[in-house]
């Protein structure tokens, strides 16, 4: 038995100190960027009889390496309990916290450990980064597992690796253009190659609802249709069932990614409104689905039949996903309805508010409390930095220093600046470029991602709980044009959620390699060479 397989504390050694060390070559090209990377000689090949050692706690990990490699690559790594790959949980290993882990890579033998499940599920990630890009390759459609000519194998290493943030997320709408659970499987597994961990879904808006609530069912049933989108005369619907999400929320815990869900309200809630009028504030008034993109002048009114509704809404939702973070909206609320409304006015009186405007607040109050009993925590759109009740996590959307006011504030902050995040802008000015908001963010924009800028005060920096992007779907549709969108600003967005380390063009000759991988994945991204969707 290797040395390194009997006594882990080789290892943990190493990975108890966290040291930049010589930075990885362009022939790892791992996105994003390990803290410390070491290649050594050699190399470690594996055939068909490579047994794989998980120690108590470490099985998850191993299954996932498995279900992850064995369609592409044929390789069954069955369980052996002389590894040579090993895979162990440390606890005592607290300088990996809860997502790092140390790999060392050897001609005989592999070890991959971490001091959380999270860690090893990281590592696995970084396997198959080492292995050739075939190995990502899925065999789909019962096609026979393709062996590289010089078959499986991986470079020697010695890699300690863990995050600069907890929150590593990509928010997907699926309200303004609706995508189906197997696509949203594949962005989870394309999130987790990235070492991205929260998905955060975008499940209502003015133009659609898409989460089924059993005491409304003409939520998903009225407000999960509309007529059309921006004049385009095509109707639009979908929604998911209830046992899609909760397959999806299990598929992506396997991969170690949490799903946020996202209800808007009081604004951008138009959907609900056409479901049921009684929630507006001209309840006489027959609305449909909006058909136009921009901010929405209907919003929720704010008497107590409101609340219960939102209440019910939320207890479902908390039902559903298990995680502590419900994201319930808050941007864009116009006040023009308010102003005009008598039961708006009474609200205003019972209350003793100011006016219009502080109903808004008012009302992300309520809600707080409410997931407050349920034991949740809520996150809110900022779009000043100074408008959401004090429990709430704020995604500073708009302008980065919104982020910092928030977190003088008091507030944890997700960092989600619309020009260096927002991937529904175009990737260059070229007019070939699919059609997107006004703007342009390229993909050194995005590397340019500064979660926690160096003149923040320290109090703010830390207040920073890391980054997301943002794929809103106005303008994409299919998963093709998504994914055109997303890569390769997301492997940027990964590399400044992950890594401490920036380096432009260290980045670029990763992101050249990395390519490999996305293309053996499919991912038809966009090619540096040109702005048109490559075959
Ligand atoms: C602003 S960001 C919005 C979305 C749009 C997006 C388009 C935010 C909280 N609201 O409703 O889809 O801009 O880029």
């Amino acid at each position: 038995m290797p040395d390194q397989v009997r006594n882990p504390d080789t290892v943990l050694s190493v990975a108890a100190t966290r040291h930049p060390g010589p930075r990885p070559g362009p022939e790892l090209g791992l996105v994003p960027r390990p803290d410390s990377v070491t290649v050594q000689p050699g190399r470690f090949a594996l055939d068909h009889r490579t047994g794989l050692r998980a120690g108590p706690g470490a099985q998850t990990a191993a299954a996932l390496l498995r279900e992850l490699l064995t369609p592409a690559t044929g390789l069954p790594l069955p369980p052996d309990s002389a590894g040579p790959i090993t895979f162990l949980l440390a606890p005592g290993e607290e300088a990996l916290g809860a997502e790092g882990y140390a790999l060392t890579v050897r001609p005989e033998a592999v070890l991959l450990v971490a001091a959380r499940p999270d860690g090893l599920l990281r590592g696995v990630q970084t396997l198959r980064q080492l292995l050739p890009p075939e190995a990502l390759a899925a065999a789909a459609g019962g096609a026979q597992p393709r062996t590289p000519a010089a078959g499986w194998s991986m470079p020697c290493v010695r890699i300690t690796d863990r995050p600069r943030f907890a929150w590593r997320g990509a928010m997907l709408d699926v309200a303004r253009h609706f995508q189906p659970v197997t696509y949203l499987r594949r962005f989870v597994d394309l999130l987790a190659l990235h070492k991205l961990n929260v998905l955060h879904l975008h499940l209502t808006d003015d133009q659609g609802w898409r989460m089924p609530i059993a005491a409304y069912p003409r939520l998903t049933g009225i407000g999960g249709r509309r007529t059309e989108s921006a004049g385009d005369g095509i109707p639009h619907q979908g929604a998911y069932t209830r046992a899609e999400l909760t397959g999806l929320l299990a598929y992506a815990a396997r991969r170690g990614v949490s799903v946020v869900p996202e209800i808007e309200m009081p604004g951008h809630a138009r959907a609900a409104l056409a479901a049921y009028p009684r929630l507006g504030n001209r309840p006489g008034v027959r609305l449909e689905p909006w058909t136009r993109w921009g901010v929405c002048e209907n919003v929720l009114g704010v008497h107590d039949g409101v609340l219960d509704f939102c209440r019910a809404v939320l207890d479902e939702v908390a039902d559903v996903f298990p995680g502590p973070y419900v994201h319930v909206g808050g941007d864009e609320c116009p006040r023009t309805e308010w102003e005009r409304s008598p039961a708006a006015r009474a609200r205003i009186a019972a209350e003793a508010l100011s006016g219009p405007a502080a109903l808004h607040g008012w009302f992300l109050g309520e809600i707080s409390a409410h997931l407050a009993r349920l034991g949740r925590r809520p996150l809110g759109w900022t779009d000043t930095g100074d408008e959401l009740p004090p429990a709430f996590t704020a995604l500073a959307w708009r302008d980065a220093e919104h982020g910092r006011a928030a977190a003088l504030r008091g507030h944890d902050v997700i960092m989600a600046p619309y020009r260096s995040t927002y991937l529904d802008y175009p990737q260059s000015a070229d007019p070939a470029e699919p059609r997107g908001q006004d703007g342009v963010l390229d993909l050194r924009g995005a590397y340019e991602n500064e979660p926690a800028p160096a003149h923040w005060e320290p109090e703010a920096a830390r207040r920073v709980l890391g980054t997301q992007a943002q794929l809103w779907t106005e303008y994409a549709r299919t998963p093709a044009e998504l994914e055109y969108l997303a890569f390769p600003r997301l492997c940027a967005l990964a590399d400044t959620a992950w890594s401490t380390h920036r380096d432009w063009p260290d980045f670029r000759r990763r992101l050249d390699h990395h390519r490999t991988r996305l293309a053996a994945l499919g991912v038809r991204g966009r090619s540096p060479q040109s702005p048109l969707l490559t075959p």
